[in-house]
């Protein structure tokens, strides 16, 4: 019997992202996507808690202290889609103001079953809310949301700079892909972490209790749970760096020594040298032109911009033109 003829669906493709991440000529990589099961979800929750990560704290002051403002820009009633909704604690406060107004649905898209879950209990007792949780990857749950919006403009959110994690050409398509399935009028509310000092984001990736180490080991870790891997874990570091040119922050898993590991279901076998990495995620950091170049290269038009000054980060409203 052929191996892929045991796998799920999902493991078929897991299996296949990471048989192409560790095969690739020069750096291997792997999609950052494979960060959030159910152990990762959690701790990128705590993640948000470190008072080295202001990120996740900085967008919470902005959408609380303007979510009047914001809610008045949007003078319709709306359906909202939110692209990678986690936890749902971010989203909550919007939410209400958008339903004390008009009834809301709200369709949540997490490709983490156990995120959506949280997500779903964490607004569930908002009045006047109907939710729909899809567990799609992000393109084709706004399809389908698109698809039923009952002629009511769509407000997408994505938050939290998930952006962030696209390199900028792939985050321009991105954007785009988004726009294609939108309508003139419709709204982006857009999440993005702006430039600050190398010192203060590699603390923010590298926090000196070890979470983010633990966040990013934990991928290794979800490769023995679920493709039956070898990887130990203690032969593997957690390391964060700043590529100023690019504007980013990068995490890598470094190898501490030359090692062979075997990915069962992956049908492989790697081989690692000594203090070589494995690239797990990229998180950029924009200036304000940036994002307003980000807009135009994607169709829409910036209509506001709320930013917070004591962890620099900016939500935008983006109106679909
Ligand atoms: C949730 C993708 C925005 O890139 O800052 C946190 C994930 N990685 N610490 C980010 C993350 C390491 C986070 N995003």
């Amino acid at each position: 019997m052929i191996a892929s003829a045991e796998l799920s669906i999902f493991e078929q493709s897991f299996a296949a992202d990471v048989q192409a991440g560790l095969t690739k000529a020069g750096q291997k990589e792997l999609p950052s996507k494979y960060l959030y099961d159910t152990v990762g979800s959690r701790l990128f929750d705590v993640i948000t808690a470190l008072p080295e990560y202001g990120l996740t704290r900085a967008e919470d002051r902005i959408l609380r202290q303007h979510s009047a403002e914001i809610v008045a820009r949007l003078h319709t009633p709306l359906t909202v889609a939110e692209l990678g909704s986690g936890s749902g604690q971010k989203t909550r406060g919007l939410l209400e103001a958008l339903c004390v107004r008009d009834p809301t649905s709200y369709y949540p898209i997490e490709i983490s079953p156990a995120a959506l879950a949280m997500c779903k209990r964490e607004v569930a007792d908002i009045q006047a809310i109907s939710i729909l949780g899809l567990e799609r990857d992000y393109l084709d749950g706004l399809a389908e949301v698109a698809a039923s919006r009952q002629g009511k403009p769509l407000l997408v959110l994505f938050l939290g700079s998930t952006i962030g994690n696209f390199d900028p050409p792939a985050a321009a398509n991105f954007l785009q892909e988004v726009r294609g399935l939108l309508q003139p009028g419709d709204w982006l509310l857009l999440g993005t972490d702006l430039a600050k000092p190398a010192p203060v984001l590699l603390a923010a990736y590298d926090d000196p209790i070890g979470v983010t180490a633990a966040f990013n080991l934990n991928l290794l870790g979800r490769i023995n749970r679920e493709l039956d891997g070898h990887f130990d874990l203690s032969d593997f570091e957690h390391v964060a760096r700043f590529d100023a040119t690019a504007c980013r922050v990068e995490m890598h898993l470094r190898s501490n020594r030359r090692q062979r590991v075997a990915i069962e279901k992956a049908d492989m076998s790697v081989v690692f040298e000594e203090g070589e990495t494995i690239w797990t995620e990229s998180s950029h950091k924009y200036t304000p032109a940036d994002i307003l170049r980000m807009a135009q290269l994607s169709g829409f038009r910036c209509e506001a911009q709320w930013v917070d000054t004591e962890w620099p980060f900016a939500e935008n409203l983006w109106i679909a033109e």
